[in-house]
């Protein structure tokens, strides 16, 4: 199939709580594409853990090292920015790129530890804005019953609940919501009819405060 009415790629962000399967879906949206269409897609993991600043946020959550909550913010967000050339560059390529998470996740995990709303919306204004935000909405009995948490920091129950509410927050008219609680096919059907409805303006638009 071709790519829309503009030639460009689709900027399409999964964002959710931990156990709500958005990793497993947006890799099945990835082979998707790939299989069914000529212009493709990439994946794009945030954090993305190989780029420099992102193996300092390995370490963080590994409990290796340690950062104050702002610094860790901000290098959150440089590891975004540090992704923004190659995301605009495959954009304009004609190619989809697909992210696991993005600066909702920032911004609702630094708001749920008490950063300030202003402050942390700041280092991601002018980011690459999305075209869609599917976001995985899943029970708190459904992510339990997924298997508890693991090691790594940030994966604690109370923080999910405030990160929970603070994403509310920031959902906009690009926002698709995701019955995460279903089973993995129904899920991915879900995911399919978001994506082939997608309506892209001619230029990619820009994150604001
Ligand atoms: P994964 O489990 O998805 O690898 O995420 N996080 C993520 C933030 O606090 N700020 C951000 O900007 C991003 C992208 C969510 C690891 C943890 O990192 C958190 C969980
Ligand atoms: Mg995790």
């Amino acid at each position: 199939s071709e790519n829309g009415t503009s030639g460009r790629g689709a900027l399409i962000v999964f964002e959710g709580m931990d156990r709500s399967g958005k990793s497993t879906q947006a890799r099945r949206l990835l082979n998707h594409i790939n299989a069914t269409t000529k212009h493709g897609a990439i994946l794009q993991p945030f954090p993305d853990r190989n780029e420099p600043i992102g193996q300092l946020i390995d370490r963080y959550l590994k409990r290796e090292i340690d950062f104050s909550e702002k610094a860790l913010h901000l290098a959150f967000s440089a590891n975004r920015w540090q992704k923004e050339p190659l995301i605009l560059e495959t954009i304009d390529k004609g190619v989809d790129v697909i992210c696991d998470r993005y600066a909702f996740s920032g911004v609702a995990y630094s708001m749920a530890k008490g950063l300030d709303r202003s402050w942390v919306r700041q280092s991601d204004v002018g980011l690459p804005r999305p075209d869609i935000v599917l976001y995985f909405e899943v029970s708190p009995e459904v992510a339990k019953s997924r298997g508890g948490f693991g090691e790594e920091r940030l994966e604690k129950e109370e923080l999910q609940r405030n990160v929970a509410k603070e994403m509310q927050g920031l959902r906009g008219e690009n926002w698709i919501i995701i019955n995460a609680n279903n089973d993995e096919d129904t899920v991915e059907r879900d995911v399919r009819i978001a994506y082939e409805n997608i309506i892209k303006t001619k230029e990619l638009g820009k994150l604001t405060e």
